[in-house]
C-alpha cells in the first residue's frame, strides 16, 4: 500500500474505533514522511481528541506553513537586487537559477547571472547553456576565485537582478564553506545591502538531514528563504513542515521539474490534499 493511502486509512480508522493504535500509526507515518519525531508526536497529540482527524491535521499543518509562504518580491529600488543561492551539491541550485531568470523576465525585469560555481568546469557549461537559452548575461571564470567572479558581476551589471550561483558543498567542508563566506563578503563590501536575498535550495527528497543543512548555511550567512526543489520526485514533503516549525524560515517556492517553467509558489492546499486527501 502506498504511504499516502496508509495515512488516509489510518485517519479514517480513527473514526471507526481503534483510536490509540491508529494515533500511534499516524505518528509513525508522519515520521516516515520526514516530519521529524518531535513534530510528528506533537501533531498526533493535538489531533487525537478531535472529532474530525483529517481536518484538524490539515489545520495544524496549515497553521505552521501559512505565515511563511511568500513569493520572491524584487525591490526595484535596489538595482541590482542581488540574490545568492546556496545549498549542497546537486540540490538544484543551477536549475533553480534558470527558473528564476524565466520568472523575473516574465515580470519585466532584466537579469544577469554570476557563475560562482568555479569548482567544476562543467558547472560553467551548464549555466552557459541556460544563459544562452534564456538570453541572460553570464559572468564566469573557470578555475577563478569565485569571489572575484562575484565582484566582477556586481560591479559590472546593469540589470535589475543579479543571480549568484555557488558551488554545492557539504557544510562539513570547511574550505568550501570559507569560500562561500568570501563571496558574501565581497558582495557586501561592494554594496552593504547585498545580497538582498540569500536563498537556500533544498532537495525535497533528502528528508531529515535538511534541518542540519539549514542550520549550517544559516551560520555562514542568514538564510532569508528556502526553495524546495524536486517536489516532483516522490518526496512526502514533511521536511518543509519540520523546517518551518523549527526555524520559521520563509518558503519562497517549489521546483517541480527540470524545465524553466517548473517553478511555483508553495501551495498549502495542494500539499495537504496530496498528504491527507
Ligand atoms: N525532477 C526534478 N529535477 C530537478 C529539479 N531541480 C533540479 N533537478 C535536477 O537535479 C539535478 C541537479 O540539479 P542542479 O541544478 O545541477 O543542482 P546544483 O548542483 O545544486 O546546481 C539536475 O539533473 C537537475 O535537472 C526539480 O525541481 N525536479
Ligand atoms: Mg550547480
Amino acid at each position: 500500500m502506498s504511504f499516502f493511502k496508509k495515512l488516509k486509512e489510518a485517519i479514517s480508522n480513527i473514526v471507526s474505533g481503534k483510536k490509540n493504535q491508529e494515533i500511534n500509526n499516524i505518528t509513525d507515518l508522519l515520521i516516515e514522511a520526514d516530519f521529524g519525531v518531535t513534530l510528528a508526536e506533537s501533531l498526533s497529540n493535538k489531533i487525537k481528541n478531535s472529532s474530525n482527524t483529517a481536518e484538524s491535521l490539515k489545520e495544524e499543518i496549515s497553521n505552521i506553513l501559512n505565515p511563511l509562504i511568500n513569493d520572491i518580491v524584487i525591490d526595484r529600488c535596489c538595482k541590482p537586487f542581488v540574490i545568492t543561492l546556496c545549498g549542497i551539491n546537486g540540490c538544484g541550485k543551477t536549475t533553480t537559477i534558470a527558473k528564476l531568470v524565466h520568472k523575473f523576465h516574465n515580470e519585466g525585469l532584466s537579469v544577469d547571472i554570476a557563475a560562482c560555481d568555479t569548482f567544476r568546469a562543467a558547472a560553467d557549461d551548464q549555466l552557459e547553456i541556460w544563459a544562452n537559452r534564456l538570453d541572460a548575461k553570464l559572468y564566469k571564470g573557470t578555475n577563478k576565485d569565485p569571489a572575484s567572479v562575484a565582484y566582477t558581476a556586481i560591479s559590472s551589471t546593469n540589470s535589475d537582478v543579479l543571480l549568484v550561483d555557488t558551488a554545492g558543498r557539504l557544510p562539513t567542508n570547511t574550505n568550501l564553506m570559507n569560500e562561500l563566506s568570501k563571496i558574501y563578503r565581497v558582495l557586501n563590501k561592494f554594496n552593504s545591502k547585498a545580497p538582498h536575498m540569500n536563498i537556500l535550495v533544498i532537495d525535497a527528497t533528502t528528508g531529515q538531514n535538511s534541518i542540519n543543512q539549514v542550520q549550517a548555511f544559516n551560520g555562514i550567512n542568514q538564510i532569508d528563504g528556502i526553495i524546495l526543489a524536486k517536489i516532483d520526485g516522490g518526496a512526502k514533503g514533511g521536511t518543509i513542515v519540520n523546517i518551518a516549525n523549527k526555524l520559521h524560515i520563509p518558503i519562497l517556492g517549489v521546483g517541480n521539474g527540470e524545465n524553466k517553467e517548473d517553478f511555483e509558489i508553495f501551495s498549502i492546499d495542494k500539499f495537504l490534499k496530496d498528504l491527507v486527501g
